[in-house]
């Protein structure tokens, strides 16, 4: 089969231009990587490439060697994904020690993979172990309402969970583990990634302050579901802040208990604490 007749590759590019309509990818903001299937990787064979030169990822993820990443273009912009993904994208394989990457597929006119590269690959590898290899997908988006957030809340993961839950019912049902907050840190390096891959370790949500988000899902669907449900929920707060900061009411610490036994989820303790 061709790369593009691929059912995983017309979901990745669908999901790209979710986010561009979203506005969530300014110029070349945000990328997006998804974690192919051996069956995958087997049906699309034909257009692998086997000669690509080696290159380092910038940090170790033994736990991944051997797997297909479909990966955005560093530089590349998620407008223009639907029109030319063979210029936007690539397939890269990693090596068998996990610590470089070939490109196999795409990237036809040169450029390397995301510049975040180093986040993504070390959240696949915590989610992947986490998840027992059910997450697939890591998104990087530059939501502006969540964006905006960060400059007036403290950079706490209780305080954004909290704030964030409370603004839609259905909320703590989609993230019921909450969300974590990184503070500012250069984006691209290992550092950041190691940071970022820490809180994965709780969360399928990282907010990098002034910069954007991380989400990890199992398929497109659920990744891009979470992102738009986070960011709306911060649109929600960011109006309930600029209308009146203080809420008149709210939902309750009770009332969010009542929620996760009907809808059997789990809210850990440390984000119901009494306002
Ligand atoms: O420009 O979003 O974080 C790509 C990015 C870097
Ligand atoms: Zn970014």
């Amino acid at each position: 089969m061709k790369v593009l007749d691929a059912k995983f590759v017309q979901g990745f590019i669908r999901m790209c231009n979710d986010g561009w309509e979203q506005g969530w990818h300014e110029r070349n903001g945000g990328n997006l990587s998804y974690r192919m299937k051996e069956e995958e990787a087997e049906s699309v064979r034909e257009e692998l490439q086997t000669g690509g030169e080696w290159r380092e990822i910038g940090t170790s993820v033994p736990g991944l060697a051997g797997q297909y990443f479909l990966v955005t273009g560093s530089g590349k912009y998620f407008r223009n994904v639907i029109l030319d993904p063979e210029d936007s994208l690539a397939i890269v394989e990693l090596d068998d020690k996990g610590e470089r990457y070939r490109i196999c597929w795409g990237l036809v006119n040169g450029g390397r993979p995301t510049s975040e590269l180093p986040s993504h690959l070390m959240n696949h590898e915590v989610k992947m172990q986490a998840t027992g290899g059910r997450h697939r997908v890591i998104y990087h988006a530059h939501t502006t309402n969540v964006i905006a957030l960060t400059f007036v809340l403290p950079l706490k993961d209780e305080v954004f969970t909290r704030e964030l839950w409370e603004m839609a019912t259905e909320c703590p049902v989609v993230f019921p583990d909450g969300v974590g907050v990184v503070g500012w840190m250069v984006p691209g390096g290992r550092e950041i990634a190691v940071a970022t891959s820490e809180l994965m370790k709780k969360y399928d949500v990282a907010i990098w302050a002034h910069h954007g988000m991380f989400a990890s899902g199992e398929d497109f669907d659920l990744t891009f579901g979470l992102m738009h449900t986070v960011e709306k929920s911060a649109e929600i707060l960011v109006k309930q802040l600029s209308m009146c900061p203080a809420k008149l009411q709210t939902i309750t610490t009770q009332n969010f208990r009542d929620l996760a036994v009907d809808f059997k989820v789990t809210l850990p303790e440390r984000f119901l604490y009494e306002k």
